[in-house]
């Protein structure tokens, strides 16, 4: 294990408190909290120090925590899936403020549970970690679940199967689920995305550290990006790094990473404590420099061009997998929210149906691999794939959306009910040729990256009629998969209540949707 950094000087509230102490320090007080209750805590290790147990006390569910597990690659089996269900079942819907328990399949490939009692939480950790899952350093400022190919290992036209190099990255920093000192104390949270196959399916132009897959001299490896990022105050593309790693030093080329961004990353202003703010300062090269001192040796200088040559793929429906007469089924599950019956199910048609694994996409979606040619069907009229569908509505099909307004804080608006029901009122007025990447962010932090969407809505007030209504910016032009860019704000202010008639406008004038009764009359 690398020794932590020496913990400089700061006014800002957020170091002090890791100065203070180490956020994974509490992970031995879980019996005492449940114990005392939560309303006996600590405030600082109730609202901060319990996110580095992936652990987020809500504001708007005072006593109702959420949890974030770590999915790497947004790989699990049936099994995980069962115990997770229980827990969802019998520990998240015991507070009367919800019927059921909640579990949401996040953005970066991942899951949250929530409505957690903090009685709950040391029988809830060791389920988890009998189960081998965990959710350690998920929150605040560590590194985030490390997104890879959603079809790692099955896509037929895949360069590099990531899913070991991933789970080999997790484990460095997580000292194997066990919690690691090295990397509880960076300047602000940091993501990394390992891509593998040819369209980009981790959105890695996104990502503080990404590898994009790229052949030098005949070996494929991987060429590195630096920097990305989103924030209310910016949103900023990767930039190359100008280094080509072999898969074998992935792992070590994250590690010197992080170990430079932690012992210089600006800490003063968290506001300006993301990677790409040093990079900004030293310059692109000096980074680079120091990266490979801390590596030890030089780097390579990255491949002239890399893999990534196809729009980008959502995996819905049934697909041939590079395995003779296997398929993988992929499942829409509307705003990524599963019920524990749900998560029952999708566990046992993984286990019936296929091999007992379930996989998780950045769409919030669900993928159950290695399916028989011969099961398929007998699948098809399984009474869980009515809801969650093969083949969704247009519009309803590429529908992102964050937590919003209904258990976030920093909401601005409600996103996932309200998204959800306006699309379905689209899909049925509209016929659509082709899928709009839709992406509905409750506030500018962003979760939900409308930066990357065709359509992309952000939370926002408004002022109408001498009222403060909710509202959403809209940005269009993000490009996903070969060519990847950001989308812009191109339209401000739009009243939530006015938003349909916008949305089918922008459809028919720029997307080639049509009513579906003037479609009807020219067909
Ligand atoms: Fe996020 C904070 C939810 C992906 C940028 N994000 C939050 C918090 C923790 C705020 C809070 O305490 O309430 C949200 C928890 C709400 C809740 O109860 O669920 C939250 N973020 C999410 C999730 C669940 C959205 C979703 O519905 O899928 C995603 C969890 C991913 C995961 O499994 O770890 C999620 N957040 C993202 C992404 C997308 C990505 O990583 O591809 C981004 C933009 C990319 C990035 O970080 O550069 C993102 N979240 C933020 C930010 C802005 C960060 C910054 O540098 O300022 C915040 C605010 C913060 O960290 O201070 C934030
Ligand atoms: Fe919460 Fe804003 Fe993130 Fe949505 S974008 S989950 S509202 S912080």
């Amino acid at each position: 294990m690398v020794e932590a950094a020496p913990l400089k000087e700061s006014k800002n509230k957020f170091e002090r408190l890791k100065a203070e102490k180490d956020g994974l320090e509490v992970r031995k007080e879980l019996e005492h909290f449940a114990q005392i209750g939560w309303e006996a805590m600590d405030e600082t290790d109730r609202d901060y120090r319990l996110k580095w147990l992936g652990i987020f006390y809500r504001p708007m569910t005072p006593g109702l925590f959420m949890m974030r597990l770590r999915m790497p690659s947004g790989i699990l089996t049936s099994g995980q899936m069962r115990v997770l269900a229980e827990i969802v079942q019998r520990f998240c819907n015991s507070s009367g403020f919800q019927d059921q328990g909640i579990a949401d399949i996040t953005t970066r490939q991942n899951i949250q549970i929530r409505s957690i009692r903090i009685e709950d939480l040391p029988e809830i950790c060791k389920r988890l970690q009998e189960a081998g899952m965990t959710s350690i350093q998920s929150g605040m400022d560590n590194v985030r679940n490390i997104t890879g190919s959603p079809v790692a290992g099955i896509d037929a036209d895949e360069l590099i199967d990531t899913r070991g190099i991933v789970r080999k990255v997790q484990d460095m920093i997580t000292n194997n689920g066990e919690g690691n000192p090295s990397f509880t104390n960076l300047p602000r949270k940091f993501n990394i995305a390992i891509a593998g196959c040819r369209d980009n399916s981790v959105h890695a132009e996104i990502n503080d550290l990404a590898f994009i897959p790229a052949y030098k001299n005949g070996v494929i490896g991987f060429n590195v990006i630096v920097g990305g990022f989103f924030s209310a105050k910016a949103c900023i593309e990767a930039i190359p790094l100008n280094a080509w790693v072999d898969p074998r030093d992935v792992v070590a080329v994250c590690e010197a990473v992080l170990l430079v961004y932690r012992n210089n990353g600006l800490r003063a202003n968290r506001q300006k404590a993301r990677i790409m703010y040093l990079i900004e300062d030293w310059g692109i090269e000096k980074f680079r420099s120091e990266v490979e001192k801390q590596l030890g040796h030089s780097l390579q200088t990255a491949a002239e061009k890399d893999e990534i040559l196809w729009d980008k793929r959502d995996h819905i429906g049934i697909h041939s997998q590079k395995q003779p007469a296997l398929n993988y089924i992929g499942l829409h599950i509307p705003m990524g929210r599963m019920y524990a019956d749900d998560m029952f199910d999708l566990a046992r048609l993984a286990d019936v149906y296929g091999s007992g694994e379930i996989r998780l996409t950045v769409e919030q979606n669900v993928i159950i691999p290695n399916i028989p040619d011969s099961r398929i069907a007998s699948l098809l009229k399984e009474p869980l794939l009515q809801r969650f569908k093969v083949n969704p509505e247009t519009l309803e099909r590429s529908l992102i959306s964050c937590t919003g307004a209904e258990f976030c804080n920093f909401a601005l608006v409600e996103t996932k009910n309200r998204a959800l029901a306006l699309i379905k009122e689209l899909d049925a007025e509209l016929s659509v040729p082709s899928s709009v990447r839709l992406h509905w962010t409750g506030c500018p932090n962003s979760c939900a990256q409308p930066q990357v969407a065709d359509i992309g809505l952000m939370g926002t007030k408004v002022r109408k009629n001498g009222k403060t209504l909710e509202g959403v910016d809209i940005y269009l032009g993000g490009k996903v998969g070969k060519d990847a860019h950001l989308g812009t704000c191109a339209i401000k202010s739009i009243p939530c209540e006015d938003l349909k008639q916008v949305l089918r406008d922008l459809l028919i004038k720029d997307f080639g949707a049509q009513l579906k009764s003037e479609a009807e009359l020219t067909a």
